[in-house]
């Protein structure tokens, strides 16, 4: 069916997000064949939603079109991997760059470098060429791998940018900060927690 706002471009967004999430599946099915660990929790996808994009559109001065939101906006078909671990961040990061048909557009370590208000996560754009009916074209999937406590901070601070009329802006956001760094040295020792379980890793 065609969509209001991506029309017919709304197959090359789903069609992307499903060549990369059965690669995701591929990878998750290796590594347990090779008597690894499970590196993925779970995974969401979604093709941004007409009003975030418009807002988006706006918010980073670009006309509000579709041309725009398919080349100038990268996030138009988003994937979210959530691990358990911050080195299956990294592992998974690395499995999918391996792959020759998806080219890095780019990429942000918000985990090494987080923002200012304590954001971590690892971000990467793909560039995948999808064959339709003949015809070539290229499309942008953002990725986002984080772990399961990274994405519980982000959901709530998320819900900040949506809520009007905050009594405590100031003191949610330094709160918001504390509990990010928290997260952040709970997550690197679970990590040694586990490899002390499993001293063979
Ligand atoms: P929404 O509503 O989640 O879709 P840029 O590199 O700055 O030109 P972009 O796309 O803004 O372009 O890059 P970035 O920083 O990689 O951010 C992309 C997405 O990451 C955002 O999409 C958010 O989903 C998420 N993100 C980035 N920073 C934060 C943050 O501080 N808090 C939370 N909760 N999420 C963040 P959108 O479209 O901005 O937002």
């Amino acid at each position: 069916m065609e969509n209001s706002f991506y029309k017919d471009s709304i197959v090359l967004l789903e069609g992307a997000i499903s060549d990369i999430t059965s690669k995701l599946d591929i990878i998750r099915k290796y590594k347990i064949s090779k008597n690894d660990r499970d590196p993925i929790e779970y995974i969401t996808t979604r093709v941004k939603s007409e009003e975030s994009m418009k807002e988006k559109l706006k918010r980073k001065n670009l006309d509000v079109t579709l041309q725009n939101a398919l080349t100038k906006i990268f996030d138009a078909a988003g994937i979210r991997i959530i691990c358990a671990y911050i080195d299956d961040v990294y592992i998974v990061a690395e499995m999918l760059k391996k792959y020759k048909d998806l080219k890095v557009v780019k990429e942000k370590d918000y985990i090494k470098n987080p923002k200012p208000n304590g954001y971590r996560s690892y971000h990467i754009v793909f560039e995948l060429s999808l064959d339709l009916a003949g015809e070539i074209n290229n499309v942008y999937v953002e990725i986002q791998i984080r772990t399961i406590a990274m994405d519980f901070w982000s959901n709530l601070e998320h819900q900040m940018k949506y809520k009007k009329n905050i009594k405590n802006p100031e003191f949610i956001a330094s709160e918001l900060k504390r509990c990010a760094d928290e997260i952040a040295t709970t997550d690197l020792n679970m990590q040694t927690i586990r490899k002390m379980i499993n001293t063979e890793e």
